[in-house]
């Protein structure tokens, strides 16, 4: 049976009022990156780049999945082969929607130890000083990947591109390596390409579907749940 790998971005996020990052009133256009979001800053200043972290997890908390999170639970549940969801995003609204989820740059809702990389739930608000359960250390940060960093799962992530029969991008600008880089791996292994986004992100997929990811991924799922089973 077909085998569907689906990378979302921020997008699929949007309408659930979390921010994107590179839209005009974006993330990005608030902070910037390398003052949050590298281990260069949080060794600079520990105090805002935890800040930072907790009011994004303060909203990810007051936030809901929205129908297309939904959706792509539902697509796992009733697709008759696999679906590998893999998301750049680190809220947990693909988990509180019923799916699972690859989280390649780390989870918001996860803390880790500096010292030991001992990984354990976030309180609300984190600070550097939160001793580690494991080993006491005060050096906790959270477990999300930054700016040159590793992303979690890479090669993992490119075998299940590799072994799929469609590749799926919704809700993400395709700036990001090596998220970005998984359509073109895709492309390169003759497997069908689609995007999902409000407007053509100029990557080269073979079909397009452009709108709010809450219109057009619920009726995506609907369309192919209802194809004659191969
Ligand atoms: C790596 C977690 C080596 C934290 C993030 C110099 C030094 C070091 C590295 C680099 C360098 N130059 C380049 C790099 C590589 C770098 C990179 O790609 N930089 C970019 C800026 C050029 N990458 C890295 O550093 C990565 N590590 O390279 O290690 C390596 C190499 C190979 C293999 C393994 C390892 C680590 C990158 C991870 C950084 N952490 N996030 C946090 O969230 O704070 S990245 C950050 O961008 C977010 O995670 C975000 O998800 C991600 C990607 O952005 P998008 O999700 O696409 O969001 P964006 O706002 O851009 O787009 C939203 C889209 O949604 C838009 O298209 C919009 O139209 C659409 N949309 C909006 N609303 C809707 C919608 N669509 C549908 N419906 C809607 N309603």
């Amino acid at each position: 049976m077909q085998t569907i790998t689906i990378l979302t971005g921020a997008g699929i996020s949007a309408e659930s009022g979390l921010g994107t990052f590179r839209s005009k009133d974006g993330i990005w256009a608030k902070y910037d990156l390398t003052k949050v979001a590298t281990p260069e800053a949080f060794a600079r200043d520990p105090e805002m780049v935890h800040e930072f972290y907790n009011l994004r997890r303060e909203a990810c908390a007051k936030a809901a999945p929205n129908a297309a999170h939904v959706a792509l639970a539902r697509l796992q549940r009733e697709w008759p082969g696999e679906v590998v969801i893999v998301t750049q995003n680190v809220d947990d609204l693909h988990e509180r929607a019923g799916a699972s989820v690859l989280h390649m740059h780390g989870e918001l809702m996860r803390a880790r130890c500096s010292d030991c990389d001992h990984r354990w739930p976030a309180p609300a608000v984190m600070q550097i000083s939160d001793p580690c359960p494991a080993c006491g250390a005060a050096k906790a940060r959270p477990d999300v990947v930054w700016f040159g960093e590793y992303p979690y799962f890479d090669d993992e992530i490119s075998l299940a591109v590799r072994r799929s029969d469609l590749f799926a991008v919704i809700g993400s600008s395709g700036q990001v390596y090596p998220a970005a880089g998984y359509a073109g791996i895709a492309k390169r292994a003759r497997i069908r390409t689609i995007e999902f986004n409000l407007k053509r992100t100029g990557g080269k997929f073979d079909q397009g579907r452009y709108g709010p990811a809450t219109e057009t991924v619920p009726f995506w799922v609907d369309e192919i749940l209802r194809l004659p089973k191969e």
